[in-house]
């Protein structure tokens, strides 16, 4: 779909300095009309957008070890087939993103190398082991369920082929989530060890899942930048707030508890009010310092490695038929 626009192309367009152009940007963003690949945009805006789509996409990918870790142990086939399904996806969720991001003049091999290399960010809450099967039911509600906050947001985004990806993510994102709810579910009404699982499981990925909506809107520094140019539409306390207020009832009408003693619904407010994140861990996984960086990274270099000679056979056959 974008192959016909190369990256040189989109780095040789107009200065885009000229204040001009930037006026009627800033009217395009008002007037909600999509940028698309090749039409004038500031510096700014693109350096901006690969920096959060690859982040983006590299989620997506490293996203697929800690529930990769169960395809194995799956407790039935159903299970297996459904696990595999939704870790394919997320690998599909990657693709879609790297080829968005590639549309703004990124290449593929720097983005991987950034991530290999621990240059580049990724979500901090796929640093945390899944320890049990119960924590596949719990990543699909929670952690699936914080994406699509997220997600759908940014389906509303400016830049045309971000919010396209997003439409088609989050449609899968939905299946993930109900996938993981059915599981959480099942356990959470079933024998007391059942419950004790899922409340386990709980109690682990309930702050990482928090973190995933980034720091205080005070601390944010990219936010007031991707407001104005359309890129984000809610900050990240609102969709974190959002996110508590449909979550935390959904989790007490199954008998879990959610593990913040401060939790509370404000009558007044309408909203569930929750205690503070623990922002030093926050920033220590986001450095590359949590319980699983150094695995996750490792085994992604190594999966790289071992598809070497896939990459070395494709360029040869394409240079073979050019
Ligand atoms: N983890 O100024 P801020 C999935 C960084 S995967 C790590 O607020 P921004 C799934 C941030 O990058 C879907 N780093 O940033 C897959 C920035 O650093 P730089 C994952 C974080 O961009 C498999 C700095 O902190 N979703 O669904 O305005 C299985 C300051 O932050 C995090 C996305 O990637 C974090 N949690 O807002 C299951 C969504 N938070 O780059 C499920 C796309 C912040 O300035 N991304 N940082 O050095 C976004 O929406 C935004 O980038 C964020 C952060 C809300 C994450």
């Amino acid at each position: 779909m974008y192959g016909n626009i190369l990256p040189t192309d989109i780095a040789l367009a107009a200065p885009n300095t000229d204040p001009v152009k930037l006026a009627e940007f800033d009217a395009r963003i008002a007037r909600g009309e999509k940028i698309e690949p090749g039409d004038w945009m500031p510096d700014e805006y693109r350096k901006q957008l690969i920096r959060m789509i690859s982040q983006h996409a590299h989620s997506e990918v490293v996203g697929m070890l800690p529930e990769g870790a169960w395809i194995t142990r799956a407790p039935n086939l159903r299970q297996k087939l459904v696990l595999l399904a939704k870790v394919q996806d997320e690998g599909g969720h990657g693709q879609y993103l790297y080829h968005a991001a590639e549309t703004l003049g990124a290449t593929r091999e720097e983005m991987v190398e950034d991530l290999l290399t621990g240059k580049a960010k990724y979500a901090s809450v796929f640093n945390y082991p899944t320890l049990t099967w119960a924590d596949i039911g719990m990543i699909g509600w929670l952690v699936d369920g914080a994406a699509i906050k997220n997600q759908t947001m940014l389906a509303h985004c400016s830049y045309g082929p971000y919010s396209r990806a997003m439409v088609r993510i989050c449609a899968e994102e939905s299946f993930h989530n109900k996938q993981g709810k059915e599981m959480v579910y099942r356990y959470a009404l079933g024998t007391p060890k059942q419950k004790a699982m899922a409340q386990d499981a709980l109690n682990r990925w309930w702050w990482p899942t928090l973190m995933m909506f980034g720091p205080h809107d005070a601390d944010s520094p990219n936010t007031p930048q991707l407001v104005r140019w359309g890129i984000k539409t809610k900050s990240n306390d609102e969709l974190r707030q959002e996110f508590v207020d449909e979550t935390a009832p959904e989790l007490h009408a199954v008998g879990l508890a959610v593990p913040d003693p401060e939790l509370c619904y404000d009558e007044a407010a309408g909203h569930w009010k929750f205690g503070e994140i623990n922002w030093d861990e926050f920033w220590r996984v986001v450095k590359g310092d949590g319980p699983c960086n150094k695995e996750r990274l490792a085994t992604r270099r190594k999966a790289h490695d071992d598809g070497r000679w896939v990459r070395e056979a494709l360029a040869a056959y394409a240079a073979r038929s050019s």
